[in-house]
C-alpha cells in the first residue's frame, strides 16, 4: 500500500458550469494552490464553513444540488513504488469524498462516487504507469446525495479521508467474512471464515491451535468472550499462497430473548453516547491519537457504547472500539431529515428511483464494518423518516449478517427492525415502555404491537447535553435499571462541534452557525456536547459518569455498613476494585483504611461493614463526612490503578452555633455600613460591596430558551420568566429600623408591569467589626403564575474574583436535577473553575449545599456560613445582565466586580433543548423560604487552607 495523503493542487469553481474543462485533469497544473489531503477544503481557507440541523441549506428540488455548488478541482502527480507496480493488479482507494466526485487516472475516467463517509475504490491496473501519474479529482460540495446525507452537521466537503494505492498479488484475498461465535452455554467459540479469494485459502488462529481450510466451521473449542467490559481479542490470519491477512477476532453471540438485549446470554446495559468525528480546526478529518484520546477519555467516565451518529467513522476508529471496548451501533450514512420540512414529500425512502442508492450504502457500511466484535447493531440510519427503502436495506443486512441486530428508529411501527429505540422519549414514556404498559404507539396506528412488545428498547439519543445540563440523567437511569427490557441509551452528544478560527489578533475564537454568514443556519444548536470541541469535560460528562458508575456505593446513615453495588454486566468486584473508606470532619482526615472487597457477581449487591472508628462521636464545627470511594486495582489502557469506579458519603452537618452579638457598642466602627436610599450594605468590614438584592431570574440556559417537548403548549422556560419581568425586578424599601443591636431592613422587589413581588425580611447584627449575622425570610406576594430561576440573595464585591473555598458538594457545578457527580467536600476553586467558559454564554457555576465559603477577591475575602440550611453559591466575574446579552464566550469582559449569589433555593435544568423540560419535582414555584448566615471579610491569605484541591 503507498498512501497518497499530502500536498496536492486544487483550484475552486463557484458553480459546476463555471469549473473550466481545461484539460486540467492531466496538463500542469503549478499554477493551482497547494492544499492538504485529507482535509476539508473550506477549512483550508477555501471558501467557509456552514451548519445548518434539520433545514436543507438550499431549496428542497431533488435530486438537484442549486448552481451556486462549490466545485474543488484535485491533482496529484505522483510515481508509483516498482514493487506497487510489479503486482499482478492495483487498486485506488479513498476513504472518504464529501459529497460527490469523478476521478480520473492519466486521462482515464474511473468513475464517480457516492456516499460521503463511505469507501470507493476503483480498479486502475490498466491505467497506471510507475512514474508521474496524473490523478484528477473533482469534487461538488453538494450533490442528489447530499438529499440523503442531510445530518445535523457542519457542511464540510472534499476528501476529507485517506487516499491510498494498493498493490493486489495474483492470489489475492479479495474479501473475508469473519464471525467468531460464543456459546455461552458450553463456554466455546466457533469461527466461520467465509472468504473470497483466488485460490485456497487457510485460516489461522496461532493462540488457539488452529490451521484450517476457510470456509468451514471451525470449532475454537475454549475461548474468553469478547465483551465490552473484557475485549479479549484473538489474532487470526487469513493466507493464500500470495497474500496473509491480519485480523483480530472477538468471540461473542448477540440475541434477543424476552424482550431483552443479551450478548453472551447476559443482558447489557448501554452506557452510551453519539459521537460525531469532529475536531475544531480539522473537521471530520481522522487523527488516530484524537480518536483514541476520545475513546480513553469516554472510558474514563465509564462510557461503554457509542452510536456513530450519523455515518460510520473513519475505519480505524473501529479498531480501537474493538480493543478497548465499547458496544457499537454503527450507523449508515443516510438521513433525509431535510424533508420534514416539505411534509416528508418526495421523501427518498420511499422513493424507488434511491432504492439502490439505499441498499448500495448499506451494503458498503456493512461490508467495510462486518469484522469488527465491537458492532452488536447495524442502523440503518438517521431521521430518514419510513419508507420501502429502508425496509429493503433491513431485509438485505438480515440476510448477510443475522448475527448483529438492525437498529433504526425512524420505524415508527417496529416492523423491521430488532431492538425498539426511540429518541428523547420523556421519563413518563420509558417508565411505560419499561412497564409495558404502552398499546398503540400514540403516533403509529400501524405499529406492529406484537412484535414491538418482544423488543428490547433504548434510546438512541437522550438528555440533550447542550449548554448548562443536561437534567434528569439520574431520573433516566433509574428507570434504565428497574425495567429489564430497557438497554440502556445513547446521551446527544460526545462532543461540541465548534469551529475554532484564529484572528488576525492572534486570537482563537469557537464559532458556531451563522458566524460564517450562512443565509441559512441553526445558530448554536451544533453546541451540544458532554465534551467541549476541545475535549474539556464539561460538568455534563462529570454527572453523567456518576450516573453510570459501575459500582454504586450507600453509605448507612447510621455508619455502620456501606451497600455495594456492581453494575458491571460481566466483571465480578474482587479482584477488580479495591475500596478504601475516609472520615473527614472540618476538613481534616481523621481516619481511613481500606474495606475488604466482597465476592459480587455482575449486577449483584453486596454489603459490607465500616470500622467502629466511623461512627465514634465526635464534635464538627462544619461536617463529620464519611465517604467510600471504589477505584480500580489494575492499570487500565485508559486510566492508571486507582481511577474512581464509584463512591458514596455519609454526610452529618454541624448545627452552627451562631456567635454573639458584639455587646460593646462603642466599638470602633460597626461590621457593616447600611445605605439609607436602598437598605443595602455597601461594606463588610472594609470589603466594599453593594447588595444583597433578591434574585429570580438566572442568565437563560439553552435549556431554558427552548420549548419543553413535554410543555408544546408553552413558551420556554426564559420566556416566561422575561414575560413577567422576573429579569428586572424593582426593589422598594419598605422599613429600615434599629432593632436589638442590629438593624432591620425590609424591602419589597417587585416585578415590573405585575403586582407580584418578593418581599424580604433582612435583619442585620453585626457580630465584631468584620462580621454580620443575617437573617432573612421571604415571602412571595400575589399568585406567581411560573417558577423561579431560583431565590437568592445577589451581591457585587467591588473587586475582581480570585477564588472560592468552600465547604459543600463539588467540586463540580451542580443543580437540582443535575447533581450525581458532586460530593461533600473542602474545595478550592481557582478564577478559571468558577463558571464554565461556555461557547454560548450562559449561567453556570453553581454549587449547592454549601455550608461555609471564602469568596476570593483582590481585595480580601468574604466569608459566607450557614446558621441554618446549606446554600448554593454562584461566584463569577460577570453580571447576569451581560452573560444574557453576549452571544459568544469570547465577547464576555470581566467588569472587574465579584458577582455573588447565595441561593436558598434553585430549579433544574431540564434538557428542553431536545426533549423534556424540567421535571416538576426539580422546579421552584414561588413558596416562603428564609435562611440565616453568618457574613464576615477575612483576609484573603489568611482563610483557612482547605485539604483538598479541587
Ligand atoms: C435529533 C437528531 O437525530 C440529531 O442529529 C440532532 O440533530 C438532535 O436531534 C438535536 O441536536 S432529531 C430531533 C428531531 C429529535
Amino acid at each position: 500500500m503507498q498512501s497518497l495523503n499530502g500536498s496536492w493542487r486544487f483550484r475552486l469553481s463557484p458553480a459546476l458550469r463555471a469549473a473550466p474543462d481545461d484539460g486540467w485533469q492531466t496538463r500542469a497544473v503549478d499554477d493551482w494552490d497547494a492544499i492538504d489531503v485529507p482535509a476539508h477544503w473550506n477549512l483550508q481557507g477555501f471558501g467557509a464553513p456552514a451548519y445548518s440541523n434539520v433545514q436543507m441549506p438550499f431549496p428542497v428540488d431533488p435530486p438537484h444540488p442549486p448552481d451556486a455548488n462549490p466545485i474543488g478541482d484535485y491533482r496529484l502527480d505522483f510515481d508509483a513504488p516498482a514493487d506497487v507496480v510489479a503486482h499482478p493488479r492495483q487498486l485506488l482507494r479513498f476513504d472518504g469524498i464529501e459529497s460527490a466526485a469523478e476521478v480520473w487516472l492519466n486521462g482515464a475516467l474511473l468513475g464517480t462516487t457516492r456516499g460521503s463517509r463511505l469507501t470507493h475504490e476503483f480498479d486502475v491496473t490498466d491505467v497506471l504507469v510507475p512514474t508521474a501519474n496524473r490523478l484528477a479529482v473533482r469534487v461538488a460540495q453538494f450533490s442528489d446525495a447530499t438529499y440523503i446525507e442531510n445530518q445535523d452537521m457542519w457542511w464540510l466537503p472534499g476528501i476529507f479521508r485517506d487516499v491510498a494505492l494498493l498493490a493486489r498479488p495474483a492470489a489475492a484475498v479479495d474479501d473475508v467474512q469473519l464471525v467468531a461465535d460464543f456459546d455461552p452455554a458450553t463456554g466455546e467459540g466457533t469461527l466461520s471464515v467465509r472468504v473470497r479469494a483466488t485460490g485456497a485459502a487457510r485460516v489461522l488462529v496461532p493462540e488457539l491451535g488452529i490451521d484450517a481450510p476457510a470456509d468451514e466451521r471451525i470449532p475454537a473449542g475454549e475461548v474468553e468472550p469478547w465483551t465490552a467490559e473484557t475485549p479479549r481479542l484473538y489474532d487470526v490470519v487469513v493466507r493464500t499462497a500470495d497474500e496473509t491477512v491480519s485480523m483480530r477476532a472477538g468471540f461473542r453471540r448477540v440475541e434477543v430473548r424476552d424482550a431483552q438485549l443479551l450478548v453472551n446470554g447476559a443482558p447489557i446495559m448501554l452506557r452510551g453516547v453519539n459521537r460525531h468525528e469532529h475536531h475544531p480546526e480539522r473537521g471530520r478529518v481522522f487523527d488516530a491519537a484524537d480518536a483514541r484520546a476520545d475513546l480513553l477519555l469516554m472510558k474514563r467516565h465509564h462510557i461503554n457504547a457509542v452510536r456513530t451518529s450519523h455515518y460510520p467513522p473513519h475505519p480505524d476508529t473501529l479498531d480501537l472500539f474493538d480493543e478497548l471496548g465499547f458496544w457499537v451501533i454503527d450507523e449508515c450514512d443516510l438521513e433525509s431529515h431535510g424533508f420534514e420540512h416539505v411534509g416528508w414529500s418526495g421523501n427518498p425512502s420511499a422513493d424507488p428511483r434511491w432504492r439502490d442508492a439505499y441498499l448500495d450504502r448499506m451494503r458498503r457500511t456493512v461490508h467495510r464494518d462486518k469484522n469488527h466484535p465491537s458492532v452488536i447493531m447495524w442502523s440503518l440510519g438517521n431521521e430518514a423518516h419510513e419508507g420501502a427503502n429502508l425496509e429493503a436495506m433491513s431485509r438485505w443486512v438480515k440476510g448477510f449478517d443475522p448475527t448483529r441486530l438492525v437498529h433504526y428508529e425512524g420505524d415508527r411501527g417496529s416492523r423491521y427492525v430488532d431492538v425498539y429505540s426511540r429518541m428523547y422519549a420523556s421519563h413518563a414514556e420509558v417508565r411505560e415502555i419499561g412497564q409495558e404498559t404502552v398499546d398503540a404507539l400514540p403516533y403509529d396506528a400501524d405499529a406492529d404491537t406484537v412484535r414491538r412488545a418482544s423488543l428490547p428498547f433504548l434510546q438512541c439519543e437522550f438528555a440533550h447535553a447542550m449548554g448548562t445540563g443536561p437534567g434528569g440523567l439520574e431520573e433516566y437511569w433509574d428507570l434504565f435499571e428497574r425495567y429489564p427490557r430497557i438497554a440502556g441509551g445513547f446521551v446527544w452528544e460526545w462532543v461540541e462541534q465548534a469551529i475554532a478560527v484564529t484572528g488576525d489578533d492572534g486570537v482563537r475564537r469557537l464559532r458556531y452557525g451563522g458566524d460564517f454568514g450562512e443565509a441559512v443556519h441553526d445558530g448554536n444548536y451544533v453546541i451540544d456536547g458532554l465534551v467541549s470541541a476541545d475535549r474539556e469535560p464539561r460538568p455534563g460528562l462529570l454527572h453523567y459518569a456518576a450516573v453510570i458508575a459501575p459500582v454504586r456505593i450507600d453509605v448507612a446513615g447510621d455508619r455502620t455498613g456501606v451497600r455495594i453495588e456492581n453494575r458491571w454486566d460481566f466483571l465480578r468486584l474482587e479482584g477488580q476494585v479495591a475500596l478504601t473508606w475516609e472520615r473527614r470532619v472540618d476538613g481534616r482526615v481523621l481516619a481511613s483504611g481500606e474495606l475488604a472487597v466482597p465476592a459480587c457477581g455482575p449486577r449483584l449487591r453486596a454489603e459490607v461493614a465500616l470500622p467502629h472508628e466511623a461512627r465514634v462521636s465526635i464534635e464538627a464545627a462544619v461536617a463529620d463526612v464519611v465517604t467510600v470511594t471504589a477505584v480500580g486495582v489494575g492499570a487500565q489502557p485508559w486510566a492508571d490503578a486507582g481511577h474512581v469506579l464509584g463512591a458514596g458519603q455519609s454526610v452529618v452537618h454541624a448545627v452552627a452555633v451562631a456567635p454573639a452579638p458584639s455587646a460593646d457598642a462603642s466599638s470602633a466602627r460597626p461590621a457593616c455600613e447600611i445605605d439609607a436610599v436602598t437598605g443595602e450594605l455597601t461594606r463588610i468590614g472594609s470589603l466594599p460591596l453593594r447588595g444583597p438584592s433578591v434574585g429570580l431570574w438566572r442568565a437563560p440556559t439553552d435549556n431554558d430558551l427552548d420549548v419543553a417537548d413535554d410543555e408544546l403548549d408553552l413558551p420556554p422556560v426564559a420566556t416566561r420568566w422575561r414575560d413577567i419581568g422576573m429579569d428586572r425586578m424593582v426593589p422598594r424599601l419598605q422599613q429600615l429600623s434599629p432593632e436589638s443591636g442590629g438593624t432591620r431592613v425590609r424591602v419589597r422587589t417587585g416585578a415590573p408591569i405585575t403586582g407580584l413581588a418578593v418581599d424580604a425580611d433582612l435583619l442585620w447584627t453585626p457580630v465584631g467589626e468584620r462580621a454580620v449575622r443575617l437573617d432573612a425570610v421571604f415571602d412571595p406576594v400575589g399568585r406567581w403564575p411560573h417558577a423561579w430561576a431560583r431565590l437568592g440573595l445577589d451581591l457585587v464585591i467591588e473587586a475582581a474574583p480570585a477564588g472560592v473555598r468552600m465547604a459543600g458538594l463539588g467540586p463540580m457545578p451542580s443543580y437540582p436535577d443535575m447533581r450525581a457527580a458532586a460530593r461533600f467536600g473542602w474545595y478550592d476553586l481557582g478564577p478559571a473553575d468558577l463558571v464554565v467558559d461556555d461557547v454560548f454564554p450562559q449561567e453556570s457555576g453553581s454549587r449547592r449545599g454549601v455550608v461555609d465559603a471564602t469568596v476570593l477577591t483582590a481585595r480580601g475575602g468574604l466569608r459566607v456560613r450557614t446558621l441554618s440550611e446549606p446554600f448554593a453559591l454562584t461566584v463569577s466575574p460577570f453580571s447576569r445582565a451581560a452573560i444574557a446579552a453576549a452571544r459568544h464566550g469570547w465577547e464576555l469582559e470581566a467588569d472587574g466586580r465579584t458577582h455573588v449569589s447565595v441561593d436558598l433555593a434553585q430549579s433544574g435544568v431540564g434538557t428542553a433543548t431536545c426533549g423534556p423540560g424540567i421535571l416538576p419535582r426539580h422546579r421552584l414555584t414561588a413558596r416562603p423560604l428564609s435562611i440565616s448566615l453568618l457574613l464576615e471579610q477575612v483576609d484573603a491569605d489568611a482563610a483557612e487552607e482547605p485539604d483538598e484541591p479541587a
